[in-house]
This record gives structure tokens, C-alpha cells and sequence, in this order.
């Protein structure tokens, strides 16, 4: 059993997908163990991405990632991290496969609908960020 951290970000509830979001991971076996929908701050933002400070696109995405409000969930099952980034598809949207959430609901580079982490250490870091284990079901 692993952890994974997913956000339906700003662009997939303003267009009104999370319930579609929702429906794949059930489909899939990914139990959602944790859940609230928030809206982050600019510092917070900038931490979450921390990773990516020195990017071109660390201002806009965090702008971004501020605009609305967003869904975090906690999700478990059997190969949960690269499950959940399978379902995702490519970051990129037009490399993304057929049937995924990024192809099917995304409409850029940045506003993909969707963050999924990308290894059991982020993951760790991710679901620390957002939830203490009082809010955790699993
Ligand atoms: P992913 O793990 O697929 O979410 O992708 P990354 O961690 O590489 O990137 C994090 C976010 O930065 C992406 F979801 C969207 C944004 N991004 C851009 O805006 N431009 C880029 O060229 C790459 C990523």
C-alpha cells in the first residue's frame, strides 16, 4: 500500500470537473483517506513548489496555484504514486495519452488540472503539507 497526494487545482473546480477527477480515482482503486478544499497563499504556494524556485515558470505557477480555491486529497492503494500520475497523463497535456485527465480537461502547460507527487519522498513532504493525521482516515 502506498500514499500519494493529489490536487485538483484551481482551473479543474472553476471548470467544474471535480466530481469527474473524483469518479477515475474511485474507478481505479485510489481510496480517498483525506480531503478538504482550500485556497493557498502566495508563501504557501511558494513553499509547496519549493522544488521549483528556480524555474522560468515558479511566479506564474504559483500565481496560478493562488487563484482559486483547490481540492487536496490523500490517496491510497496498491501503487498509488505512479497510478494516480498514469491517470494524470504527461505534464504537458498534448503529450498526455488518450483517456487521461490532463488530455481529457486540461487546457496548458501550467493549468493541467491536476498534481499528483512524483515519488514516496514527495509524497511524505506533500501530505505533511496539507494534513496532520487527525484528518487522515487511512
Ligand atoms: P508534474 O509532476 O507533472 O505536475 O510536473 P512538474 O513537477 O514538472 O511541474 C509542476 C507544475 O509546473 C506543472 F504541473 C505545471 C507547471 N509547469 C509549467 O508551468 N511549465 C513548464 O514548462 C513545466 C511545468
Amino acid at each position: 500500500m502506498e500514499r500519494t497526494l493529489s490536487i485538483i487545482k484551481p482551473d479543474g473546480v472553476a471548470r467544474g470537473v471535480i466530481g469527474e477527477v473524483i469518479k477515475r480515482l474511485e474507478k481505479n482503486s485510489l481510496n480517498i483517506i483525506g480531503m478538504k478544499m482550500l485556497r493557498m497563499t502566495k508563501a504557501q504556494a511558494e513553499s509547496f513548489y519549493a522544488v521549483h524556485k528556480e524555474k522560468p515558470f515558479f511566479d506564474s505557477l504559483t500565481n496560478f496555484m493562488t487563484s482559486g480555491p483547490v481540492v487536496v486529497m490523500v490517496l491510497e492503494g496498491e501503487n498509488a504514486i505512479a497510478k494516480y500520475r498514469e491517470i494524470m497523463g504527461a505534464t504537458n497535456y498534448m503529450e498526455a495519452a488518450e483517456g487521461t485527465i490532463r488530455r481529457d480537461f486540461a487546457s496548458d502547460i501550467e493549468k493541467n488540472v491536476v498534481h499528483g507527487s512524483d515519488s514516496p519522498e514527495t509524497a511524505a513532504f506533500e501530505i505533511g503539507f496539507f494534513f496532520n493525521s487527525l484528518e487522515i482516515t487511512g
